[in-house]
């Protein structure tokens, strides 16, 4: 398959670009084999919607089934790898002088891809924290208990992630709100742009005056508003577009 042509335009705006912010969300990992967030969920799985799931009043109501099911999910983002689309984040930053990537996805890709300048938004699905204290806790004591416990406090160990309903982390949202108020392009790349704030920050680019890159197979709220729309595959476009920018072989 040719490669996708990148719009001349866009080309040469990266490549004298200093300050570059790129947002992805779900479906950056998708071609790692992490199915997206509102893909239909697989097996034992498959008759709960992620929306239901994701929430403290769940966790409240039923804190081993969603103990179980991020554990299920650790288990298959374990046995996926970065993909193209990843890494070549991982070389764009390389290239760009203030580069930050703000991701809504919990998989830890990025980090593992080589990505440095990363603004988690909704945490991370490998580190786990005490529900009661609200603080990580890196080890507890093996149990039978699911969810384990607190070993400080006794209380129910969560995934620390953000769930609907719970504030970001404030640090984190305003450096991704800085990034993208600051930014001279921002890419929004992987993402429904359903869900806020994150969906909020290609618009505060744009207020900003800034170019928005929209790289996504299927249209979103956004494209609409977006400088330039390319749409296909993260882990195809993303690795032309470094090509084609700075003369990479893809
Ligand atoms: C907050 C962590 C303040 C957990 C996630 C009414 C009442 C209460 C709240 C709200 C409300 N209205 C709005 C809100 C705010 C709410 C919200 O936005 N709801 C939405 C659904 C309307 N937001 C919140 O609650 C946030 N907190 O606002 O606090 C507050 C507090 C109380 C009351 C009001 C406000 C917290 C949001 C964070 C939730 N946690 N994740 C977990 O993962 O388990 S969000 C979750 O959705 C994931 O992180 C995911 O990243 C994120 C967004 O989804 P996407 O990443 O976009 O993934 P999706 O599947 O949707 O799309 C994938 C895209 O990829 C698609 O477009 C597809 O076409 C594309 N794709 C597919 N293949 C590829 C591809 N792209 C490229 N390449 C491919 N190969």
């Amino acid at each position: 398959m040719s490669e996708p042509h990148i719009p001349a335009a866009l080309i040469q705006r990266l490549r004298s670009a200093r300050r570059v912010a790129v947002l992805t969300g779900a479906g950056i990992s998708a071609e790692s084999g992490v199915p997206t967030f509102r893909e239909a969920q697989t097996g034992l799985w498959a008759r709960y919607n992620p929306e239901e799931l994701a929430t403290p009043e769940a966790f409240r109501r039923n804190p081993q089934l969603v103990w179980e099911w991020y554990a299920w999910r650790r288990e298959q983002v374990r046995q996926t790898t970065p993909n193209a689309g990843h890494l070549a984040l991982v070389e764009m930053e390389r290239r760009i002088a203030e580069f930050t990537l703000i991701t809504q996805n919990v998989d830890g890709l990025h980090r593992r891809a080589g990505s440095h300048q990363i603004l988690e938004l909704h945490g991370n699905l490998f580190r786990t924290k005490c529900f009661n204290e609200n603080r990580p806790v890196e080890s507890w004591p093996e149990s039978t208990d699911i969810p384990p416990r607190c070993p400080q406090c006794g209380g129910l160990l969560r995934p620390d992630v953000v769930w609907f309903g719970e504030m970001l982390p404030a640090g984190v949202l305003r450096a991704a709100e800085h990034a993208a108020a600051t930014a001279q392009i921002l890419f929004s790349v992987g993402t429904s742009a359903l869900v806020y704030p994150a969906a909020d920050l290609p618009l505060t680019a744009l207020t900003h005056g800034a170019t928005v890159v929209e790289i996504n197979p299927q249209p979103t709220p956004l494209s609409p508003q977006a400088t330039f729309c390319l749409t296909g595959a993260a882990g195809v476009i993303l690795p032309a577009l470094v090509a084609q920018t700075w003369g990479l072989v893809a």
